[in-house]
């Protein structure tokens, strides 16, 4: 029988979560008791419901994810949790863990990653709690977990429990009169079955092995050395037949192999480059959590993420899942370009537009009011789980190509003529020094602010932008009236064409800037999107006077 240790311990600063869980150097996590500080954090938020729980654990497999679950496991078991669900080796990918709440209905689960950020001793760890729907916890559970660090004098653990997370199985434990059980899971055994629950997998190989034109559609699946490798080799080699050569990186690694696991044009520049030298239809790339997803077409045709929502939301009839559901309202992040709401008001369905967090999107779909939402930052996906779902998106694209037998293409530029284009780009400046970025923010809300800024002409290149709206973004939660201020510096053109400006919740050290910006053309829609939006970006630039404060001429990565 093992026992109850309490230990004391001193609160460490900065332990707010961000946009999307805590996220830090490894070197921060790896100070004395600043992990188990979190983790009792977490737990004290749901103190009420704590005892007797079952909780789902698992990580992208970066650098300190084992030595983190084994963390979790001790704490746990010193806090009464009943039961932890725990992926083999402490793999399992964000989308899963979402899944595997649902399915066996826990309390929560809580996910080792730093998503898309790079990992290794030197780089970035982090820790985010899900809610029983699925779903980051909302920010009344973040500020929660937050001032709870701020105060905590001790944690609660269980030191003599030895727990293997190498082989699947159920091991028991006594602490003290109760029972706690640690049960090992295959990784993506349950979210595999979901897949072939949610799309008709004998149509998508058909496509692959050559289906109804007879020529192999051939695709090419980047992992990116995360965690998505073990479930895409179990759904693109076993399930629907692909061969070694379709797939890459497939196998996770603790520092990605030296990779930044983030499926853009500049980090997934090795998928983008194989694509347009080699002889693919489709290529599509994950981030290290597998919730983040890049999808390009033949010769590399580049499909924004605003614009992979919008023709899904087109599309949804030929996935089987929403055969069933039928198909409730769409949404999108605050900065995603509004392709989907001409999509959205064409189908007579409900439109959301919501702040940048996947979180904000829970309540919509728990009231069965959303079924698809997405947003710029290469998130797309369904009310089938209550995170983004990168293989999810990979797999709805292949339907809708295997039911159109169209190219990526060609689905992109018929949908352009049906609806007319958004144009859409984005600026990211990263790790600059934080505070004259912060400066540059309330410099320019302060300008947005002033009497005459509404109204004011903005010129470049030969065109003219009128300020029709200037505002900080705030959102009222339909379902719960909760308010989420200050969300994004937002100019609004006359013509409706948008500039906006926030700071990245998900960094974890200095400020990475974020410029977006967005055009619509009813007609004009097959023009280079860096050519197009070259005037506004000008406009942007001079309004924000963005490189003045930052110190760059030119921004980390372009989309
Ligand atoms: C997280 C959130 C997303 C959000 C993204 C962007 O993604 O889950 O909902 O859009 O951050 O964050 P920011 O612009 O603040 O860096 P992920 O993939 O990092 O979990």
């Amino acid at each position: 029988m093992a026992s109850v240790v309490t230990v004391s311990t001193k609160p460490y600063e900065g332990q707010k979560p961000g946009t999307s869980g805590l996220r830090k150097k490894v070197k921060v996590f790896l100070q004395e008791n600043y992990t188990e500080n979190f983790i009792q954090s977490i737990l004290d938020a749901n103190k009420d419901s704590i005892v007797g729980s079952t909780l789902v654990v698992g990580g992208d497999g970066r650098y300190l994810v084992k030595e983190v679950v084994d963390k979790i496991i001790k704490i746990a078991a010193g806090n009464g949790v009943a039961k932890l669900l725990v992926g083999q080796n402490g793999i399992l990918s964000t989308p899963a863990v979402s899944h595997l709440i649902r399915k066996y209905k826990t309390l929560g689960g809580i996910v080792l990653t730093a998503s898309h950020n790079p990992g290794g001793i030197n780089n970035d760890f982090g820790i985010k709690f899900n809610c029983s729907n699925g779903g980051p916890a909302p920010d009344n559970t973040t500020n929660e977990i937050y001032k709870l660090s701020t105060a905590i004098s001790e944690y609660k653990i269980v030191p003599d429990i030895q727990c293997s997370v190498e082989k699947i199985g159920v091991q028991k434990f006594k602490v003290g009169d109760r029972d706690f059980v640690v049960e090992v899971i295959d990784s993506v055994k349950d979210y595999v079955d979901y897949m072939k629950e949610i799309f008709d997998f004998p149509k998508i190989k058909s496509l692959l092995q050559g289906g109804e034109k007879n020529k192999p559609f051939n695709v090419l699946i980047d992992s990116m050395n995360g965690v998505t490798g073990p479930y895409v080799k179990a759904i693109f080699i076993d399930e629907l037949g692909a061969s070694e050569e379709n797939v890459r990186r497939i196998v996770p690694l603790e520092d990605f192999g030296g990779a930044h696991p983030d499926p853009n044009l500049t980090y997934a520049a090795d998928l983008v480059n194989a694509v347009k030298n080699g002889d693919y239809d489709f290529g599509a790339a994950f981030d290290g959590d597998g919730d983040r997803n890049m999808i390009i077409g033949r010769d590399a045709f580049f499909v924004t993420p605003s614009d992979s929502l919008a023709v899904l939301a087109n599309h949804l009839q030929h996935i089987p899942y929403f055969q069933k559901t039928g198909v409730k309202g769409f949404a999108r992040s605050m900065p995603t370009a509004a392709a989907v709401d001409r999509v959205a008001a064409a189908a007579g369905k409900e439109m959301f537009q919501v702040p940048t967090g996947w979180k904000y999107f829970g309540n919509l779909m728990d009231a069965g009011r959303l079924s698809l939402c997405g947003e710029e930052s290469f998130g797309t996906g369904s009310d089938h789980v209550r995170e983004k779902d990168g293989l999810w998106a990979a797999l709805a694209w292949l339907s809708v190509l295997a039911a159109t037998q169209l190219s990526v293409q060609e689905i992109l530029s018929q949908h352009w003529k049906q609806f007319g284009r958004n144009y859409f780009t984005r600026y990211d400046y990263e790790e600059c020094p934080s505070d004259p970025c912060n400066e540059m923010m309330q410099e320019l809300e302060k300008k947005m602010g002033s009497s005459g800024f509404v109204g004011s002409s903005h010129s470049s290149g030969g065109k003219t932008y009128v300020v029709a709206v200037a505002d900080n973004f705030s959102y009222i939660d339909p379902v719960d009236q909760s308010v989420a201020m200050k969300q994004g510096l937002r100019i609004v053109f006359e013509d409706g064409s948008r500039i906006v400006l926030r700071l990245s919740g998900t960094g974890s050290s200095g400020a990475t800037v974020r410029l977006y910006i967005d055009s619509y053309e009813a007609s004009d829609v097959l023009g280079s999107a860096q050519e197009k939006l070259a005037p506004l970006i000008d406009v942007a630039l001079q309004i924000s006077q963005l490189q003045k404060y930052t110190g760059r001429d030119q921004p980390t990565v372009i989309t």
